[in-house]
């Protein structure tokens, strides 16, 4: 602990707190992840241990790499490389959205990430602008992967979940505890939409409010969902509107070519049966159409 010396705040969650930090042995500028005290629930405590293994087994290219872990005085320091910032960071400096090659750069790199963890059987659960971290020389590294839930899930209950909601999938949204990738591909399809215009396509207020903004667009749930909303005490008394014409249509979105507008359909399909895989979804047209995913 000694070794690294505070350069900074960069982030602050309901986890604790991230610090930029330097090794003073060998100069090199890394983030440590401060959690919040664990209480002495030995549960906290086997499931981070658990998820650290987990993460020190994750190694690929487009995921950030964790360094070192240390517990003192009943906290746990995480110690992870330092990417220069995040894809929140790129949103906020370019308001009306990112360029077109920029976004095809970014998310091949977001799907081979995900990709990867979804082949060791890892959901992230929490794809979001903050949690992707972006090299100076463009290397995307997704961060937080699966962590986040294990480490709250003892006590805290599922709907009280602290995510961010407007990457939310639909199934996450009435309660659906059969959830599983499909989640992160979902998420996948509001946050390359939120690349090409700036604005986040969902940007719901509340847990309703999320439903219908996306039933509005994609259409209505399929059944087994409309049966858990129905049973969810979270909306007693509330209803879903029944829609007839959806709107996520291109002539709403005239400046967005058809072959990304193409893939974000199939990410937000509101069946999660009906999504691809992102495996799949490295093969789209997208990619593959002018040789882009071999450069
Ligand atoms: C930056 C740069 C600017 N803002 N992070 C990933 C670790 C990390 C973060 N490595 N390099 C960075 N670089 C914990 C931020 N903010 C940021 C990013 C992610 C704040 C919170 C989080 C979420 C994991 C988490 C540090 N955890």
């Amino acid at each position: 602990m000694e070794k690294y010396e505070y350069l900074g705040l960069v982030g602050e969650g309901s986890y604790g707190i991230v610090i930029r930090s330097r090794n003073k042995e060998n100069g090199r500028i890394v983030a440590i992840k401060k959690f919040l005290e664990d209480d002495d629930d030995k549960m906290v405590k086997k499931i981070a241990m658990r998820e650290i293994r987990l993460l020190k087994q994750l190694r690929h290219e487009n995921l950030v790499n964790l360094l070192e872990v240390w517990n003192r005085r009943k906290r746990w320091y995480l110690v992870f490389e330092f990417v220069d910032h995040t894809l929140l960071d790129d949103l906020e400096q370019c308001p009306n959205g990112l360029e077109y090659d920029k976004v095809r750069r970014y998310l091949i790199q977001i799907l081979r990430g995900i990709a990867f963890c979804h082949s060791h059987n890892i959901i992230h659960r929490d794809i979001k602008p903050e949690n992707i971290l972006v090299s100076r020389s463009g290397v995307v590294k997704l961060c937080d992967f699966g962590f986040a839930r294990s480490l709250t899930a003892p006590g805290e209950m599922y709907t009280d979940y602290i995510a961010t909601r407007w990457y939310r999938a639909p199934e996450l949204l009435v309660g659906d505890t059969k959830y599983g990738k499909p989640v992160d591909v979902w998420a996948v399809g509001c946050l390359v939409m939120e690349m090409l215009t700036g604005e986040p396509l969902f940007p719901g207020d509340s847990e309703i409010d999320q439903l219908f903004h996306i039933i509005r667009c994609v259409g209505n749930l399929i059944p087994r969902h409309k049966e858990l909303f129905h049973k969810n005490p979270l909306f007693t008394g509330l209803q879903l509107p029944d829609i007839k014409r959806i709107e996520l249509l291109p002539t709403h979105y005239p400046h967005i070519p058809c072959l990304v507008f193409d893939l974000v359909k199939k990410c937000l399909q509101i069946d999660p049966e009906k999504r691809p895989s992102c495996a799949e979804l490295l093969q789209h047209n997208y990619f593959t159409a002018d040789g882009f995913s071999e450069r």
